[in-house]
């Protein structure tokens, strides 16, 4: 028996249990106002879909809520996972029917409706359509949790004073307006090859999703918001500007004080000799 077979019975044994609940309710329904008004009174039986939850990068997820939405409305029951805060995380989700002798309110789902899941907030693609479930009201749906983005392009210096072409200089990509770091990466080479970075959402310290490119200490164009998925995005930056011409009277004096300051500047102060 696999892994995935093993949690499928799981789920199988909990549908088991679930039935059972619900036909001892029955049967108390019965008991208490007859047979005749238990028949009107069925709900209609909820769709439960489950399946495996795998990740894009491969990372553990850790599910904190599934949702299913029809028309951007929530008609989740509830829901529950098996191996949550692994790389593939098996669920169940129980999705409300509609009533059909309830006309013009509408509790749940019927045949056809397109279903959203949301996982953690995040909205799955592709959607789940509301087919034939089998007997027990079950049907099974596997899918990507998109938790990484690609970006690649070219790099282009616009107006370099102490770069005559891009060279190879890591990349410092910082989320949330600026002020987190979140990784940084080598380029390919030189401007030509350009970059290709993956960035994995696990790497956000917030909820912001903001996200720019450095270069040389400079910011690069354009900014953007991360998005799962790949994305062209040509880079283009300044490098550092030019150090400030030092007027002739000036050298002398500071020609002692350069002696202290070469070597320790990313690029040299002009010195007198
Ligand atoms: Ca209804």
């Amino acid at each position: 028996m696999t892994n995935l077979e093993s949690k499928i019975g799981l789920f199988s044994r909990l549908r088991q249990s679930r039935l059972a609940k619900s036909l001892l309710g029955l049967m108390a329904a019965t008991a208490i106002v007859g047979y005749a008004k238990v028949a009107d009174a069925v709900p209609p039986m909820p769709v439960n879909i489950y399946g495996t939850i795998s990740t894009a990068s491969g990372d553990p997820l850790d599910v904190s809520s599934i949702e299913a939405k029809i028309n951007n409305v929530d008609y989740t029951q509830e829901f529950t996972t098996i191996d949550n805060n692994s790389p593939v995380v098996s669920y169940l989700v129980t999705v409300l029917s509609d009533d059909p002798e309830t006309t013009g309110v509408i509790e749940g789902g019927v045949k056809d409706d397109i279903v959203t899941l949301y996982v953690n907030g995040k909205a799955i693609t592709p959607t789940w359509t509301w087919n034939d479930p089998d007997d027990d009201g079950y049907a099974q749906f596997n899918f990507t949790y998109p938790d990484v983005a690609r970006y690649f392009g070219t790099i282009t210096i616009s107006n370099y004073f102490n770069l005559p072409v891009h060279a190879g200089l890591p990349i410092d990509v910082y989320a949330n307006n600026n002020t987190d770091l979140l990784s940084i990466y080598p380029p390919l080479g030189t401007d030509e090859e350009g970059y290709d970075i993956s960035i994995n959402e696990s790497l956000f310290e917030t909820a912001a999703r903001d996200m720019t490119f450095h270069i040389d200490d400079q910011l690069a164009s354009p900014t953007t918001t991360w998005t799962p998925g790949e994305h062209e995005l040509n880079l283009t930056y300044n490098s550092r500007t030019k150090p400030v011409e030092v007027p002739a009277a000036d050298r002398i004096g500071l020609s002692i004080l350069a002696g202290f300051v070469v070597g320790i500047g990313a690029y040299s102060v002009a010195r007198k000799r």
